[in-house]
């Protein structure tokens, strides 16, 4: 049997968002006249991560070879204001129907369901400012600059479930695939021994105007919800579909019978998942060209015509699909669509550096800088009390007062935040 592994469809990986690039602090110079005016370039913003489905990927192969998928970092600025160069995204393609899940958490982040779709995933840090942008009327050569903001790595669990609207299920051996085979342009391998199957093939049908996905997974035996054979890692995979297609060889060509596979089969479904096990399920009775499929079939329909809708087939040439297909159609057309997995919409990974703050020094003015201090500058407005009292307690709350506390300011020092200057009061 080939190496079970070889088909990946769950992996962890690292990503991180560039850090942002450092502000500069530098003074135009001119021959003979050194540090004439501030003139420190902005740093450049990290790149962002993103996720983005591509409809060419079938699994997560490639990620068992690469697991750091980082962005690039933003350049520092540069002198005669020059910006700092951003830092290139990291576009990370995953086939359709990825997962995207926090590691930590267990919260999932994104589906990546319909192909093309792209989903920001972490952004890149913020470049910090150069010094020429904190010039203002009063302080004409600020000698600081801001750092850019930083980023952490994090971890993602990547989880392929295939978007299918049918799950074929069965023994191995059953003629799944061969079923696949005749209802689709699907082209999976098909042989006369167990486990040919190794990964799940997905086929269009087509039914007059209308057409539906099918997906063949690796054969099931008992035991597999506990991870015998392969089935336990491909239940997964039906997980989403809205109905299962149950295949079971009623020749008992291998000395099985019939009534019993399908038995256990179900109650494999069962004890994996409920929401497998209640799907709606209809059965194909395959290879009745085979001598004693006949008898096989009467005692089948004796047993379980009451609860399932069968139907006796030769997947070989195709004799009896075209009723099961109908037979299938019959029972989506009164299903909801595949759903998308549920996740968190507004899901970001914050920053570290996010609504932080820097203390500088200029002159014997304490300058607050930072994503912090942006923010108070935009919601604000300095004329009016109800603000400047939320801008005091975002200080104290942030622990801006403390830090200046702490790096020793006293009574009617100058503190500069942002546009706002005032005198320090203990
Ligand atoms: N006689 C007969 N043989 C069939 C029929 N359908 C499939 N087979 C044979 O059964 C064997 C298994 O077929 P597959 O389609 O590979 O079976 P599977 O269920 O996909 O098997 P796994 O992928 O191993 O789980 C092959 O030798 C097929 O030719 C049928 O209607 N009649
Ligand atoms: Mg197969």
């Amino acid at each position: 049997m080939a190496d079970k592994n070889i088909f990946t469809d769950k992996v962890k990986i690292t990503i991180k968002s560039g850090d942002g690039g450092d502000g500069m602090n530098s003074f135009k110079a001119f021959k003979g006249k050194p540090a004439c005016g501030p003139d420190g370039g902005d740093g450049g913003n990290g790149g962002n991560v993103y996720v983005v489905a591509d409809g060419c990927m079938n699994d997560l192969l490639s990620f068992r070879y690469t697991s750091k998928y980082f962005a690039g970092n933003g350049e520092r600025g540069g002198t005669n204001k020059c910006f700092g160069k951003g830092g290139n995204d990291m576009i990370i393609k995953v086939p359709v129907g990825t997962v995207v899940r926090d590691a930590e958490t267990d919260t999932v982040i994104s589906d990546m369901f319909a192909e093309g779709e792209r989903k920001l995933i972490a952004e890149g840090g913020r470049g910090g400012k150069g010094n020429v942008r904190f010039t203002t009327a009063r302080r004409h050569a600020p000698n600081f600059a801001q750092k850019g903001e930083k980023t952490e790595p994090h971890v993602l669990i990547l989880e392929l479930k295939v978007i299918a609207d049918v799950g074929i299920i069965g023994f191995p051996n059953v003629g799944k695939s061969t079923l696949l085979s005749k209802i689709s342009a699907a082209r999976p391998k098909i042989a006369n021994y167990h486990f040919t199957t190794l990964s799940p093939n997905l086929g269009v049908v087509k039914y007059y105007e209308n057409s539906f996905v099918a997906a063949d997974i690796p054969g099931l035996i008992e035991g597999a919800s506990d991870g015998a054979g392969l089935g336990h890692d491909f239940l997964r995979h039906i997980e989403r579909t809205r109905m299962l297609l149950h295949v079971v060889d009623i020749s008992g060509s291998e000395g099985r019978d019939p009534t019993e596979d399908f038995k256990k089969i179900n109650s494999e479904l069962k004890v994996y998942s409920k929401v497998l096990a209640s799907l709606p399920q209809i059965v194909a009775l395959n290879k009745c060209d085979v001598y004693g499929a006949e008898e096989n079939i009467k005692q089948f329909k004796k047993k379980f015509s009451r609860k399932y809708k069968i139907f006796p087939i030769t997947a070989v040439n195709g004799e009896g699909t075209d009723k099961l297909i109908e037979g299938v159609f019959s029972v989506l057309e009164t299903l909801p669509p595949v759903k998308r997995m549920e996740s968190d919409e507004n899901f970001t990974y914050t920053k570290s550096g996010d609504l932080g703050f820097e203390i500088y020094m200029d002159g014997d003015a304490y300058v607050v800088v930072g994503a912090l201090v942006d923010m108070l500058c935009r919601n604000v407005a300095l004329n009016d009390p109800d603000s400047m009292a939320y801008f005091q307690k975002i200080l104290r709350e942030k622990g801006v007062i403390s830090k200046l506390r702490e790096m020793g300011i006293k009574e009617n020092d100058t503190v500069i935040v942002g546009d706002v200057e005032f005198d320090f009061v203990n």
